[in-house]
């Protein structure tokens, strides 16, 4: 199988999250979460579906919820147990996408 991805920790971790406005790290669990709140339903779904498409090619997903225009999202890798550049360059991509919304 591949290689297992290291988790983030230590300056790498903390730079990493400097670089992702609004992403908090989660009570209790190696992960990190973000609520993006759009203009409409249509507008969330349309950065879900992009996600989706990135987060496929990638073969990295996120753990997220949807109502209406708010999308919350929870990254984390499972096969590492933890925070992992993988999500951190998800994250990346989300900022990108929820930036272009129209
Ligand atoms: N996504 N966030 C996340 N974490 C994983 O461990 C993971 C994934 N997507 C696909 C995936 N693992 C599979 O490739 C492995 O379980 C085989």
């Amino acid at each position: 199988g591949d290689v297992m991805p290291d988790k983030l920790q230590g300056d790498a971790r903390n730079s990493a999250l400097a670089d992702l406005p609004g992403w908090q790290e989660v009570e209790g669990r190696d992960a990190i979460t973000k609520s993006y709140r759009f203009k409409s339903f249509n507008e969330a779904w349309g950065f879900m579906s992009r996600v989706a498409m990135a987060a496929e090619k990638m073969d990295h997903h996120p753990e997220w919820f949807n109502v209406y225009n708010l999308v919350e999202v929870t990254l984390s890798s499972h096969d590492a147990g933890g925070l992992t550049d993988r999500d951190i360059k998800l994250a990346q991509k989300m900022e990108r996408f929820a930036a272009r919304t129209t």
